[in-house]
């Protein structure tokens, strides 16, 4: 039995609304934040797991608590099309990061069914629980397991409390011993698809509701560590001070300075900064910190860094500091697949309006499931290019047209599969 198509004014209402449900699961009441595996993270994937399986997809989580929710093909099986993105949040966050491309991509799968239209080939879609790496330095850790990339070095990785992240994932059930398993065969998949929120204001400023993405911009991610000598802030005079805090307040400037004179739209961001021991009458002995610096091309981001790491060295030494770096995430600019991108773009241009294609600044799933697979993403209009904020917004038409769009994108790859 067929039903009619929902509009996409009806999907992106049943998306916000499936958002707004997903928000509830937090750690931290009044607001938005879900870290890898938290009580958060549980709930959420219990709910998730709920819609695929009211809707007919069969669901496992694997070792690294991804949960998947996979649709066969209709007819003789065949290869898979993988659609996904994350479910874990920053703190304080929006609604919208990540979790909408989980939610886009049950309700295309939703949506073919009810419209009664086959596809030769299966549908998975995998809810990543660790993308943004808030608890553990480990972004990407979850895409990154299901293309075999995962980098054992994270599981002993430890959250604010000491907790391993291989500690986290037994008391959550999974087993890191199985991590291995988590990885998807390249053979059987077309592609993977992820739908996310452009996270900044380019579409907004075109007027675009859609954007097609081509590369996705390389980010190092990199925790400092400066060491001074903590000293009781009233007797030790300024001139015999070692503040690892105020050499840290001039390395940022430093960081800042060099990310405004960056090519390739480099930026360069100190966003986590922990002041030890941290009392307010004690000259602060150690600061710990992060540095995040990206570009849409990788050499801008590698001149960056070095100019970085050798003007904080030097700074440091002036002021009586150790200064020591640890590389988490060094991720090169990362194209997205030719074919992938222009089945989305078929399917934006079917939708009217123009098409644009446009780099991200931000990170995604993506860049892992790159690793292995051909990958491309759509991106849908952020109001004001807000993210990372509860003010995250996106207009629920927006939402619904991307739905629809990746509906169309599925139905055209389907229209090829098999001749490729
Ligand atoms: O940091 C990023 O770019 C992404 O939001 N995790
Ligand atoms: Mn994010
Ligand atoms: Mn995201």
């Amino acid at each position: 039995m067929t039903l009619p198509a929902r509009s996409p004014a009806d999907l992106g209402a049943l998306a916000q609304s499936l958002l707004d449900d997903l928000a509830l699961a937090t750690d931290e009441p009044g607001r938005v934040t879900r870290t890898y595996l938290s009580p958060a993270h549980a709930r959420s994937i219990d709910l998730v797991g709920d819609w695929m399986r009211a809707r007919g997809l069969a669901t496992r989580l694997d070792a690294v608590a991804t949960l998947h929710g996979r649709r066969e093909a209709d007819g003789p099986a065949g290869r898979s099309v993988l659609i996904g993105s994350h479910i874990d949040t920053v703190v304080d966050a929006g609604k919208l990061d990540g979790c909408f491309g989980v939610v886009a991509g049950i309700l295309a799968v939703e949506e073919i069914a009810r419209r009664g239209l086959a596809l030769p080939f299966a549908v998975e879609i995998l809810a990543f629980g660790d993308e943004e790496g808030v608890r553990f330095p480990s972004p990407l850790s979850s895409s990154s397991a299901a293309t075999g990339t995962y980098r054992r070095e994270w599981l002993a990785a430890r959250d604010r409390d000491g907790v391993t992240l291989d500690e986290a994932l037994r008391g959550f059930g999974c087993d890191p011993d199985a991590i291995a398993a988590a990885a998807i065969a390249p053979e059987g998949v077309i592609g993977y698809l992820e739908v996310h929120i452009e996270q900044g204001p380019r579409l907004e400023h075109w007027g675009l509701p859609l954007g097609v993405v081509t590369s996705i911009a390389g980010q190092t991610r990199m925790g400092m560590t400066i060491e001074g000598m903590a000293g009781h802030a009233g007797t030790v005079p300024m001139d015999l001070r070692r503040d690892a805090f105020t050499g840290l307040a001039e390395i940022a400037l430093t960081v800042e300075r060099i990310g405004r004179q960056g090519t390739g739209d480099l930026v360069a961001t100190i966003g986590k900064v922990a002041v030890r021991p941290g009392a307010g009458n004690t000259v602060p002995g150690r600061v710990e910190a992060s540095l995040d610096v990206r570009a849409s091309a990788d050499a801008p981001r590698l001149v960056a860094l070095d100019r970085i790491r050798h003007e904080a060295e030097r700074i440091a030494a002036r002021r009586g500091l150790k200064i020591a770096f640890e590389r988490h995430v060094d991720v090169p600019t990362c194209p997205m697949d030719e074919r992938l991108q222009e089945a989305f773009s078929r399917a934006v241009a079917s939708l009217g309006g123009d098409l644009r294609r446009l780099p991200s600044g931000a990170g995604h799933d993506a860049m892992a499931m790159a690793r292995r697979f051909p990958s491309a993403m759509l991106f849908v209009r952020s109001k004001a290019g807000i993210s990372h904020n509860p003010l995250e917004w996106s207009d629920p038409l927006d939402l619904g047209l991307a739905v629809e769009a990746l509906v169309r994108t599925l139905l055209d790859l389907a229209a090829t599969e098999g001749r490729v």
